[in-house]
């Protein structure tokens, strides 16, 4: 009875969802300690198969700290967060929010538009002073769309229009579908896809090669392209949100009802026949593919947990270019993910089975 009562309590919190906020939250105020802290616990739960019903059953659990499991307490028996609660109700966080799930706005930007004061879209588009940037301007105009879910359909008709691209520029050339479809998943809030040719050095032409095409068949309504700053003699990365440095582009494409099996993912009465669509893409050397592959596959969290396993398990440093071993003092080369998984002395670990 009181179970019942409970459940369909509107204010009810999930303990996964709680620690989302909270990660936001010192994201927000940049902290990052508690916030990867946090970002850890709710990828912790999302991975048990079972709901967590009694913190008993929490116990013995990896990276639960002190604080993630007094929060998750606390919701078990009165199926709220005190904290939480008082985050969301909080005009700041949900500003901060709500700027950021602008395309092209990021923590900073969002707090100086707070601190002079705006509150909502319109503040903003109504004051003369702020200048919008480029990305900006794109993440306005196209917010409804790129804020709407891209379903597997439309991620697959994408595929089949960078894939014609990459074919018709060269024939030996190839895209693979990466990111969160890979790992299985049916929406995702964008599509990536690798672009390859075998020849080492064109990658970089083939990529603004693909972005003159989607340009000429008007299908190209955003690009920031970013050229190749990639240097094989650097040893990878100690810090996994670094970017990686390969040539890459952002992209936000209109996509038609015509190319997609069973229709777009669009809102109801929405009779315009296209949608926006955010697409990126990497165009890494081929010797390093297999490397570009793993860590554009995701999910980040997985992605931080091999790379630190690497490192402390294994005295290794990996990144989305290289496999460094620091006993041997050598690159370790791959050609496929499971050399980096053999290298790396585990089993291969499906896509799917990386969505941490
Ligand atoms: P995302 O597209 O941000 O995330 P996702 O595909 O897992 O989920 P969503 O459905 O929300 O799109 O990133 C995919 C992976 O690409 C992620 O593991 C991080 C990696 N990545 C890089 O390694 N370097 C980069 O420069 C970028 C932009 C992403
Ligand atoms: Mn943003
Ligand atoms: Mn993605
Ligand atoms: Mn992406």
């Amino acid at each position: 009875m009181e179970d019942r009562r409970r459940s369909s309590c509107p204010c009810q919190v999930l303990p996964r969802d709680a620690f989302e906020v909270l990660a936001e939250f010192y994201e927000f105020n940049e902290v990052e300690g508690p916030c990867l802290a946090f970002r850890r616990a709710a990828s912790v739960l999302k991975s048990l198969a079972w709901s967590v019903r009694r913190l008993g059953a929490t116990e013995g659990l990896p990276c639960l700290g002190e604080r993630s499991k007094s929060v998750m307490e606390e919701i078990l028996q009165s199926g709220r967060s005190f904290e939480v609660e008082k985050i969301l109700s909080d005009e700041r966080y949900q500003t901060l929010k709500l700027f950021t799930s602008v395309f092209g706005v990021g923590p900073k930007t969002a707090e100086k538009w707070y601190r002079r004061g705006l509150r909502s879209f319109s503040d903003i588009l109504a004051e003369p002073s702020i200048h919008l940037n480029r990305m900006q301007q794109s993440g306005f105009r196209h917010y409804g769309d790129i804020s709407r879910a891209v379903s597997r359909a439309e991620a697959r008709a994408l595929g089949n229009i960078i894939d014609e691209a990459v074919r018709a520029i060269t024939a030996d050339g190839a895209a693979a579908l990466t990111g969160g479809f890979r790992r299985g998943k049916e929406f995702g809030h964008d599509v990536d896809f690798i672009v390859t040719t075998p020849e080492v050095g064109r990658e970089d032409r083939l990529l603004t090669d693909i972005i003159e095409s989607l340009k000429q068949q008007g299908i190209l309504l955003y690009c920031d392209y970013q050229a190749s700053t990639f240097d094989q003699s650097k040893l990878p990365s100690h810090k996994f949100e670094a970017m990686d440095h390969f040539a890459k582009c952002f992209l936000i494409l209109r996509l038609d009802c015509s190319r997609v099996d069973g229709g777009l993912n669009s809102v109801e009465g929405d009779s315009r026949g296209w949608r926006a669509v955010r697409v990126d893409l990497v165009s890494p050397p081929v010797d390093r593919y297999a490397f570009t592959l793993l860590g554009w596959t995701g999910s980040r969290q997985f992605e931080r947990d091999l790379r630190r396993f690497a490192r402390s398990e294994r005295r290794m440093l990996l990144d989305n270019h290289a496999l460094y071993d620091k006993t041997k003092k050598e690159f370790l080369a791959a050609t496929t993910e499971e050399d980096i998984f053999a290298h790396l002395g585990l089993e291969y670990i499906e896509p799917w089975q990386r969505n941490a």
